[in-house]
């Protein structure tokens, strides 16, 4: 693949697609500024309240377009088993058939944006190159902030023998005529009828974890879907962390924690919130980039007492999606620190009721916003090897079972733990919230390949270095008989973290269990947070007939993955059960 292999393909798909014009991105100020002057004009963007809110547009998406559709979602190799239970698949020649008929001529009249874009810091070893071809300025605006677009990523299309193909049309936005289809054997994506972020950005989900996660396994490496953070006791050298928890579970919040009272001497620093790709280099240390430049976070809920960080990096060059108008055009949300205003605009651009019992902002609605503006952001965060990983933590949303954080005993178990992840699901996906569904590594809907070989892969590593970082698993969300969170979670999770560390440095000696090492009575630091009686014990409890019945449920979620699944996993379901004893 070249740049004149990049040309031909172009050339294809304008063919295919029929658009009035092609432009070929730059990634310049210039061009952004053309982009949004035409998308306030077609009424694709509004503008906010300049005064408050320089260079910040509000986006609102169709109201049948707002998350991502796993359903419709497919990875379209050439063997069915190689897609896994875990993945939709479809032959590829008939997805290239299906989604062929859509494309065709659905960009009359349009304009045709070809943007190559980089994954990863300039000049990483790690970062990977991509095409998207849109129809979408929104798209194009959008990647201009979480990837880099123009001349890196040429550089590597010229120079290397690969990039991701991605090519996407919004269509007319037709939920009966939307697919988001990947192909890793031609390192291709195409996605069709949605223009919300984890479907239309291909850089993302698409490519940056679906066809990542497969290239990763081919060459060694992991695509996660994990945020990175830096965290820097007094007088301490800072140590990084990478955390797995599904979409719309408080990656951001964590990524970008603000130390609390009794914790003012420590440094969170801010890697990335959502992806993390995972290199062992020489020594056998794991190290972590983040191969995004920018955060596409939720918004509600984001509040200077859930996350003063974020509202510090937003406010000024962002993106809002499907949140609420204010009549002074400022954006508002269900959780801001200011009170719903009287008069509003909800995200559908219709008036506001409050009196209807509906929200102002859509649950899912998102910012978009460069990495750089955030006061966390590490200097380590552009980095081109990326940082070393002392920790791994998957973490789910469990009002029950889970305590708040257990270690695992080796590698092998920690690989368990997280294959074995599950998670209440929320807003990000369209679909019912709140029900409890197996997410290993918080990857369900991202891993582009069958969870058998990916598991596999991930055992693969305890043989290629004994210098691996241990696994944590975490639980944010566990709930007393009242109904209410056990734990303050935001950030007051720096304990929980400061109790990990002092497990990876060995510092801590915690207290053995069934499922893996609890911090041992008085190992966690709750200084200050007057919890009520009874709340710590009911926070690491391992109740061993609800764990029974939870292995009890993974070894079914094991068995659709037939021999695929890696005797290692059966085999640790079966001795943390015996572990458990007879109850
Ligand atoms: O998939 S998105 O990138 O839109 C966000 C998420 O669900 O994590
Ligand atoms: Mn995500």
């Amino acid at each position: 693949m070249s740049k004149k292999d990049l040309e031909s393909w172009v050339t294809e798909v304008a063919k295919l697609v029929a658009p009035e014009k092609i432009h070929w991105c730059d990634g310049s100020e210039e061009e952004k500024k053309v982009l949004i002057a035409e998308m306030l004009k077609t009424g694709d963007l509004l503008e906010l309240n300049e005064q408050t809110h320089p260079n910040c547009f509000l986006h609102r998406s169709d109201p049948n377009d707002v998350a991502r559709v796993e359903q419709l979602t497919f990875i379209c190799s050439r063997l069915e088993d190689d897609a896994g239970p875990n993945n939709n698949w479809m032959n590829p020649a008939e997805a290239h058939a299906k989604i062929d008929a859509l494309f065709e001529r659905s960009m009359k009249g349009r304009t045709m944006y070809v943007i190559p874009y980089l994954m990863g810091p300039v000049g990483s070893p790690y970062a990977r190159a991509g095409v998207e071809i849109t129809d979408s300025p929104y798209v194009v605006l959008n990647m201009s902030i979480m990837s880099k677009i123009g001349d890196a990523a040429i550089a590597i299309i010229n120079s290397s023998s690969k990039f991701v193909k991605g090519l996407h049309s919004v269509g007319e936005l037709d939920p009966a005529r939307r697919f988001i289809m990947h192909f890793p054997e031609e390192q291709t994506i195409k996605s069709f009828g949605s223009g919300y972020g984890g479907n239309a950005l291909l850089g993302k989900k698409c490519h940056a974890l679906r066809l990542a996660s497969g290239t990763a396994k081919q060459e060694g490496w992991l695509a996660e879907h994990m945020l990175i953070l830096g965290i820097q006791p007094p007088q301490g050298e800072t140590k990084y962390i990478a955390a797995a928890f599904p979409s719309a579970c408080g990656k951001t919040n964590l990524a970008m924690l603000v130390p609390p009272k009794g914790f003012e001497d420590w440094k969170i620093w801010t890697v990335g919130d959502d992806i993390a790709w995972l290199h062992l280099d020489e020594s056998g240390q794991l190290r972590a980039i983040n191969p995004e430049a920018g955060f596409f976070g939720v918004v509600p809920g984001t509040s200077s007492t859930t996350n003063p960080n974020c509202m510090n990096t937003l406010g000024k060059n962002t993106i809002y999606t499907n949140v609420a108008l204010t009549s002074e055009q400022e954006p508002w949300w269900e959780g801001h620190d200011l009170t719903r205003p009287d008069t509003l605009v909800d995200w559908k651009g219709n008036s506001f009721d409050p009196t209807l019992g509906g929200l102002a902002a859509h649950p899912n609605a998102r910012f978009t916003v460069p990495a750089s503006q955030c006061p966390s952001f590490s200097k380590e965060g552009n980095s081109p090897n990326g940082v070393p990983i002392s920790a791994i933590v998957f973490g789910g949303r469990r009002s029950n079972v889970t305590p708040l954080v257990f270690q695992t005993y080796d590698w092998e178990h920690g690989v368990f733990a997280g294959a074995s992840m599950a998670s209440e699901t929320t807003a990000a996906a369209a679909g019912q919230v709140g029900n409890v569904r197996r997410d290993p590594m918080a990857m369900k809907p991202f891993c582009g390949y069958n969870f058998g070989d990916y598991w596999a892969h991930w055992l693969s590593f305890a043989s290629r270095s004994d210098n691996l970082p241990p696994i944590f698993h975490v639980n944010w969300f566990r709930k007393g008989a009242d109904g209410k969170f056990l734990w303050p979670g935001f950030g007051e999770n720096i304990r929980v973290l400061e109790w990990i560390l002092a497990r990876s440095d060995g510092k801590a000696e915690g207290t053995e269990s069934a499922i893996g090492y609890l911090p041992k009575s008085g190992e966690l630091n709750l200084d200050g947070l007057n919890l009520p009686p009874g709340a710590t014990e009911s926070l690491l409890a391992v109740d061993k007939k609800s764990w029974k019945k939870e292995i009890e449920d993974i070894k079914e979620y094991f068995s659709i993955f037939g021999d695929r699944l890696p005797v290692a996993l059966s085999d640790r379901a079966e001795s943390i059960k015996n572990m458990l004893g007879s109850v």
